[in-house]
């Protein structure tokens, strides 16, 4: 791991931490990432059209089939090195706050306690009209190879259709959890931001709140951001090899 001995120790100093997540910290967990995951029956769409309200008020089968799909990807997979790695940071640091733009649970899986789910989680559906929360059946959604359109269930109280519980573009982001990260923004003195294309507005600016601030800000991805020559650090590789290597060298074995 090429990182200073200078940063190292500024990192050992850190009292408050904040892991900022993005789609790649899931990859290596066979998660594709937002921009990846229109293959099979989606592959001809485009990720941030049919991520939308209007998506789902004009065709809530095609909508609603590729959340179930890929729910069940996610149901299957299990947390890979990197989310371990950020939940054994918890206890060795004086504080930790674990933000996620990832609509999975890998985090919480791994055994990372409150985080804070920026773009809400698939695994909370709601009614799309009285929006009252509304419940999976238990186990893995049977979802044939390449997916399927799937009408949505109604909801038991009004009627309605039941929607994904994640936050869609032109929809406002859920406020405790956003004031929350940026409050955590503003005063940690450390900032990982991982496997992130850092392109989705407002959850991209609490990594460049946290660069104004002068707090040490380190970036991992295997590709280049906008942010390569912002940050304190740079490291470029996957999230699965990056975060456990830097979490044993600055905070010592895992
Ligand atoms: C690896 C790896 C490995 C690969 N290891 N790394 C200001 C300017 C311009 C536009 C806007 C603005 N403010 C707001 C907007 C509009 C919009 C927006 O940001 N649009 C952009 C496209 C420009 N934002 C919104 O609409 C937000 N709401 C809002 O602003 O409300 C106020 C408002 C209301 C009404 C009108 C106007 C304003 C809401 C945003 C909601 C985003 N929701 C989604 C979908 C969630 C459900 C779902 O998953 O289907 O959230 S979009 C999608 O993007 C998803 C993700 O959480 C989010 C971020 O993506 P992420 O995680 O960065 O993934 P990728 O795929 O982009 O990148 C993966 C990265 O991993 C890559 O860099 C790889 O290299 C890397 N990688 N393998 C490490 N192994
Ligand atoms: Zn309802």
């Amino acid at each position: 791991m090429d990182i200073e001995e200078r940063l190292v120790r500024r990192l050992r100093r850190a009292r408050h931490v904040l892991v900022f997540t993005g789609a790649g910290v899931s990859a290596e967990s066979g998660i594709p990432t937002f921009r990846d995951a229109l293959t099979g029956l989606w592959e001809n769409f485009d990720a941030e059209a049919l991520a939308t309200p209007e998506a789902f008020a004009r065709d809530p089968a095609m909508v609603w089939g590729w959340y179930e799909w890929r729910r069940a990807n996610v149901l299957r997979a299990q947390p890979n090195p990197a989310h371990l790695a950020i939940a054994a940071l918890e206890g060795r640091v004086p504080r930790l706050t674990v933000v996620t733009q990832n609509v999975d649970d890998l985090h919480e899986r791994a055994g990372s306690h409150n985080v804070l789910h920026l773009h809400g989680r698939m695994d909370r559906p709601f009614c799309a009209v009285c929006r009252r929360p509304g419940a999976y059946p238990p186990g893995i959604p049977d979802e044939p190879e390449g997916g399927r359109p799937l009408e949505p269930p109604l909801c038991i109280h009004c009627g309605g259709r039941l929607r994904p519980g994640v936050v869609w573009f032109g929809e406002m982001l859920p406020e405790a959890e956003w004031d929350a990260a940026i409050a955590a923004a503003e005063s940690c003195d450390a900032f990982l931001c991982i496997g992130t294309s850092s392109v989705v507005q407002p959850a991209a600016s609490l990594t460049t709140m946290a660069i104004r601030r002068g707090a040490i800000t380190i970036q991992v991805n295997p590709n280049p951001t906008d942010l390569d020559h912002s940050v304190s650090l740079n490291l470029s590789g996957p999230a699965g090899v990056i975060v456990p290597a830097l979490v044993d060298r600055v905070w010592g074995e895992i």
